[in-house]
């Protein structure tokens, strides 16, 4: 049995007796009484970087803004250390700053290090921080050590390198990883393993099989920071959950957190014939695809259903209208869309009548893009209640800092969005210039004449509150 309290390596045992602090970095209390299930996910950033650190030699101790529930008793976590690390991303900017800041109050020596996302496409905020040292934007694999062992051989703003492909990752220490930080929390986290979200049953464990993401929508990032790269072998992945399952499992089910797993052909093939068998067992996952290449490779696409437990398939529908799909250069359309939703809705029925559990969709919708018109939302809701077995995942546009469609209206000035509050609660308002009053009244029902038009009367009965399916964004 693992003790979940114990405390982590201790830096002591770096050969150079240099101290070093990783600083996991969220919202304050989500490791002690999380706001939501997703508050809880681990930071593979954080795993891999340390992982490597530690494999060379370079140990760190880990504190987490997520496992305090103030900033004072941050402050006695990170006293007497030479150096901090953290990955950064947009949503978790504010607090970054606010632990910048206080490690450098008490440790003035102290050398603050950061990397992640928001270095990369939002460089000008980190580098207006006189309390952070070095900015490394891009991947870190190749230059984590080097700047750990010596910071002060590189400039302020450094560009990081990469492994070409994942297989030359090693596989995380999830013993690097924070603890849940409440007795509480504790006995449902499963850690080093991670605790359910509704996805599947626990413990869970989340990995990467492939990284970014080759479509370029006009709302997401991901193309703008971190080179395509190889995936990560089958027979490693394989080989990593029978690891889990054997030292920390029994394992309940996978998240697979990669940005697009339905991609790669060959590499799907080879998961279909090696998951099922190699695996200790064939635990459901959660993963992401896109509905036009569902559409263009049925058959496979059915196949990874019926035969590997791919189990809640994540979907960036995103609209159900093609004119804001064509805006938001998503290169699906409405056709693709309900093209990919009749298919899992007959996959479903076919499964539950063998008494198999159906799959479910997790699907990624927007409102409150800008130029959607209330048609072109009530279009957007039709399409969900079409689902048969769904859980929605609604949020309000986010311009994020990024994104060819975030850096426009950043520009404009038309973003609600700022360093102080990249994202807080559900609800918040994102744009200027959008009623949102109207969006939440869609999601309450208000419009449910309207929605229902034209649709089969299983769908038109489903309940038209989705109030509780906005998510943070
Ligand atoms: C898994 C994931 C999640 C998971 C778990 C998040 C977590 N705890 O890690 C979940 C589902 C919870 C999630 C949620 C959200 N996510 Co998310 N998520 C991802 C995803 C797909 C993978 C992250 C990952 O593990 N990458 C792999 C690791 C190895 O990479 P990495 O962390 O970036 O670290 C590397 C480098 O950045 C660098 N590095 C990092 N830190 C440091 C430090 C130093 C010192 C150095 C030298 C280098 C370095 O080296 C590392 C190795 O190369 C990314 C997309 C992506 N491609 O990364 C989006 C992404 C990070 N998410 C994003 C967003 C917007 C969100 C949400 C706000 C919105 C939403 N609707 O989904 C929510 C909010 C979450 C919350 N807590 O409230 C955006 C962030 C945009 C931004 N500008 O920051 C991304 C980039 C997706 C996108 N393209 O829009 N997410
Ligand atoms: S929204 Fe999805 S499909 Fe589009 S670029 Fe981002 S990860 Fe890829």
């Amino acid at each position: 049995m693992l003790n979940i309290f114990s405390r982590s390596k201790q830096t002591s045992d770096s050969p150079d007796g240099r101290r070093r602090l990783w600083m996991d970095v969220g919202d304050l209390g989500d490791l002690v009484n999380p706001a939501g299930p997703h508050e809880q996910w681990q930071d593979h950033g954080l795993g891999l970087l340390r992982t490597i650190m530690h494999q060379n030699g370079l140990m760190t101790d880990v504190a987490s803004t997520r496992a305090v529930t103030s900033w004072r008793d941050l402050r006695k976590q990170i006293k007497g250390y030479d150096m901090m690390f953290m990955n950064i991303r947009s949503y978790t900017f504010p607090v970054a700053r606010r632990a910048a800041q206080i490690f450098k109050e008490i440790n003035p020596t102290g050398k603050v290090i950061t990397g992640g996302m928001h270095a990369t496409v939002a460089l000008d905020e980190l580098e207006a921080i006189p309390e952070i040292d070095h900015i490394v934007q891009g991947p870190g694999e190749l230059i984590i050590n080097d700047i750990a062992r010596d910071p002060d051989a590189f400039p302020r703003v450094i560009l990081g390198t990469g492994t070409r492909s994942m297989a030359d990752w090693p596989m995380i220490d999830r013993t690097l990883w924070p603890k849940p930080a409440s007795r509480h929390l504790a006995k449902t986290f499963h850690w080093p393993l991670e605790p359910e979200c509704g996805w599947g049953p626990a413990p869970v464990a989340t990995l990467l099989t492939s990284r970014v993401c080759p479509w370029k929508c006009v709302f997401c990032n991901e193309s703008s920071y971190i080179q395509t790269m190889g995936r990560r072998p089958v027979e490693m992945v394989i080989e990593e959950l029978n690891f889990l399952d054997t030292h920390y499992g029994p394992l309940g089910s996978v998240v697979i957190h990669d940005s697009m797993f339905f991609q790669n052909p060959s590499w799907l093939e080879e998961w279909i014939e090696k998951y099922p068998r190699q695996a200790h067992q064939t635990w459901s996952y959660w993963a992401a695809g896109r509905s036009d290449t569902v559409r263009q490779w049925p058959d496979l696409f059915e196949t990874l259903l019926k035969e590997t437990n791919w189990g809640t398939i994540s979907i960036g529908f995103e609209s159900g209208s093609d004119r804001i799909l064509r805006m938001l250069n998503k290169e699906c359309t409405e056709e693709d869309n309900y093209f990919a939703i009749d298919l899992i809705n007959r996959i479903g029925d076919e499964l539950e009548a063998q008494g198999r559990k159906p799959p479910i969709i997790w699907a990624n919708i927007m409102l409150g893009i800008p130029g959607e018109t209330p048609e072109d939302a009530f279009k957007t809701m039709r399409m969900v209640k079409s689902m048969h077995r769904v859980m929605p995942s609604i949020s309000f546009y986010a311009p994020y800092p990024g994104s060819a469609l975030g850096y426009q209206l950043i520009a404009e000035g038309k973003s609600k969005m700022s360093k102080e509050n990249y994202h807080r609660y559900p609800d918040d308002e994102k744009l200027q210039g959008i009623d949102y009053q109207f969006y939440r009244e869609l999601l309450a029902g208000k419009y449910d004449d309207e929605v229902n038009k034209g649709l089969d009367p299983l769908s038109r009965r489903k309940a038209g509150d989705f109030s509780a399916a906005l998510i943070k964004a």
